[in-house]
């Protein structure tokens, strides 16, 4: 299991936000261990596992994982990471009962930083960036798809954890140097 001295963080924020952006700037500042979940997806995907066809399919089409796949897939990964002081989980947890699966796994956790950005600006930067991605979501039919997932399952989970007072958030709409501005002084009086 894992150390309870370890800082956890999540990472939430709208498709194309600047979740993985803003984390490498983290780690390199903080020296923190980054897990994008989506990553973890992709390349468990491309490992030709047996979940590959379905993870594929649910990529493209903007849909949420079963929890038991991804859950699974953070923890072996948390598990095999023995340097880091702490880590930064990108991208999950999407969905309240994923939410409540792992925070039973990693008993605490510091905040949910969430990277709060309109749709229209997320879009602009999803479709530049799929002139060279080659992420089979950065079309317009499937970024649509990935918006309103976001919204309808999503964003519960950022509520529910405001209520609880667990959230930090910050305007993700400006340029990558003023929202890491604001970000890293959450993470100085944190750290
Ligand atoms: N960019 C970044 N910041 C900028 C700024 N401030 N100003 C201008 N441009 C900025 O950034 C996106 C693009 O914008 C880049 O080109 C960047 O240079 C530019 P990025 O940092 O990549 O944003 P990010 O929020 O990480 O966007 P991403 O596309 O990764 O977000 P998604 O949440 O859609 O993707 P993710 O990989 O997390 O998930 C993909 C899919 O996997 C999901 O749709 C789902 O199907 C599945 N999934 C699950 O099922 N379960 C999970 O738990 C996680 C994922
Ligand atoms: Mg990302």
């Amino acid at each position: 299991t894992l150390s309870p001295k370890k800082k956890i963080y999540f990472i939430l924020g709208g498709p194309g936000s600047g979740k993985g952006t803003q984390c490498e700037k983290l780690v390199e500042e903080f020296h923190l261990c980054h897990l994008s979940a989506g990553d973890l997806l992709r390349k468990e995907m491309q490992s030709g596992s047996s979940h590959g066809q379905l993870i594929d399919r649910m990529i493209r089409d903007g849909e949420i994982v079963p929890g038991h796949i991804t859950i699974e897939l953070l923890k072996n990964a948390m598990e095999e990471q023995t340097q880091s002081s702490g880590f930064l989980i990108d991208g999950f947890p999407r969905k309240l009962d994923q939410a409540g699966a792992f925070e039973k796994w990693i008993g605490d956790f510091e905040f949910i930083l969430f990277l709060d950005c309109p749709q229209e600006e997320m879009e602009q930067r999803l479709l530049k960036r799929g002139q060279v991605s080659g992420r089979s979501d950065d079309n317009l039919d499937s970024i649509r798809k990935r918006f309103t997932t976001f919204v309808e399952t999503t964003m519960p989970v950022v509520e529910y954890y405001r209520s609880r007072d667990k959230l930090v958030q910050v305007d993700a709409s400006r340029s990558v140097e003023e929202v890491y501005k604001d970000i890293r002084t959450y993470f100085i009086e944190s750290t």
